[in-house]
């Protein structure tokens, strides 16, 4: 599958987002990956802003052992990399002013990486003030952009797709106390690239909202390590959506 042919032709898509580093426990992951093809999950997304290589490795094959929906690597860092994932977000943190997060780790995984039959998705991430400090703002040590300074983000965006970038990925940051404003998505959505928004979703409402101002994809993590029949609601959702689209 293209997975970038597949993110612009599918709007209203989900993803769920599993961390490594959370996901030492098989049953409940099993558990999960079962929820997620009943409420026709779009796409895992992998990853952690504090992974370890052997953590990241045992949890794709644990995926791809249970799972057939597609799975999207979203990286913290230059370890994580597997050529059995179907795409990966090849992230350059424009929010930020860290060498490392804008070309430091490419270089670092770009020789491997280039040997791998994995499709490589370039991607404009930027951090947005969640209104709690994130682990990818204190890992990567940049500030997120505050959420009233669309402006910014907005010329961030286009910067980013000046230079090339295929999708916009909009973050609050995992955990976040406000997920991304609605009027940000609908601002950005205006560079007619696929749009992804994650960090503190945990309502179908939310969800909802963000696919109504142009959201081609929203990612779900914490709430679900909380509560995994959240994906329940989510089927729900997706097959009212569904029906509208008939
Ligand atoms: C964070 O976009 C993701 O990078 C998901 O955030 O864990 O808050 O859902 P949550």
């Amino acid at each position: 599958m293209n997975i970038l042919a597949n993110i612009k032709s599918k709007q209203n898509s989900i993803a769920v987002l599993i961390d490594p580093e959370k996901s030492d426990n098989g049953e409940l992951l099993l558990e999960l990956l079962q929820k997620a093809a009943f409420a026709n999950i779009d796409y895992i997304f992998i990853g952690g802003s504090t992974v370890t290589r052997s953590q990241f490795n045992s949890t794709v094959d644990f995926i791809k052992e249970n799972s057939v929906i597609p799975l999207i690597i979203f990286p913290g860092s230059s370890n994580q990399i597997s050529p059995k994932a179907d795409g990966l977000l090849y992230l350059s943190l424009l929010s930020g002013r860290n060498p490392d997060y804008l070309i430091g780790h490419h270089v670092e995984s770009a020789a491997e990486l280039i040997q791998m039959d994995l499709e490589i998705i370039p991607t404009a991430y930027l951090l947005i003030d969640g209104g709690t400090q994130s682990s990818v703002a204190y890992v990567s040590q940049t500030t997120p952009i505050p959420r009233d300074k669309i402006s910014i983000i907005k010329n961030t965006a286009i910067a980013g797709k000046l230079q090339g970038k295929k999708v916009i990925y909009l973050d609050a940051g995992s955990g976040a106390k406000y997920s991304v404003p609605i009027e940000i998505i609908s601002s950005v959505n205006e560079l007619e690239l696929p749009i992804i928004i994650g960090g503190g979703i945990k309502s179908i409402n939310q969800i909802q909202e963000c696919h109504i101002a142009g959201a081609t994809i929203v990612v779900i993590g914490n709430k679900l390590e909380d509560d995994s029949d959240f994906l329940l609601d989510i089927h729900n959702y997706k097959n009212a959506r569904l029906l509208k689209a008939k």
